[in-house]
């Protein structure tokens, strides 16, 4: 089954938005294989974000995600990755659909509450940036069968 990096952001845990989040993912049907907490350092910033490092925002934006813990996550299921996408919203939450997580607790682009890896490749990179091998859970709900045909 696939698998997708999602990191609440710090902004997400300052606002006390954690529970809400994990619980959309859960609800959805997806299953957690690896959840920490953490504080991130400058270098995992800046290589996490490396496709914007040209970009006026760059700086900024490693500031923020460095300014505060951060919850990574990797979640499995079928076609996780692009509806995690779509749970998550536009990256833009005044462009985000009312539902989405943008949607619903953003106003800001630049306090927009969560990643989310935006394909196959990117995801399996990612996964490995922020978890080991060994920080991986892998577990087969029992409830699969009302889940998945
Ligand atoms: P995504 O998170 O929806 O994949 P990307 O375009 O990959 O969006 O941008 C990565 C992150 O960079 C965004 O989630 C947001 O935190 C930040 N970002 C993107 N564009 C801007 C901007 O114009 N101003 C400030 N921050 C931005
Ligand atoms: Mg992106």
């Amino acid at each position: 089954m696939e698998r997708t990096f999602l990191a609440i952001k710090p902004d997400g845990v300052q606002r006390k938005l954690v529970g809400e989040i994990i619980r959309r993912f859960e609800a959805k049907g997806f299953t957690l294989v690896g959840l920490k907490l953490m504080n991130v350092s400058r270098e995992l910033a800046e290589s996490h974000y490396g496709v914007h490092k040209d970009k006026p925002f760059f700086a900024g934006l490693v500031e923020f995600i460095t300014s505060g813990p951060v919850v990574a996550m990797v979640w499995e299921g079928d076609g996780v990755i692009a509806a995690a996408r779509k749970v998550i919203g536009a990256t833009n939450p005044l462009n985000a659909e009312p539902g989405t997580i943008r949607g619903d607790f953003g106003a800001n682009i630049g306090r927009n509450l969560i990643h989310g890896s935006d394909a196959p490749e990117t995801a399996q990179s990612e996964i490995a940036l922020w978890f080991s091998d060994a920080e991986l859970v892998a577990w087969q709900p029992t409830i699969m069968s009302w889940i998945y045909e």
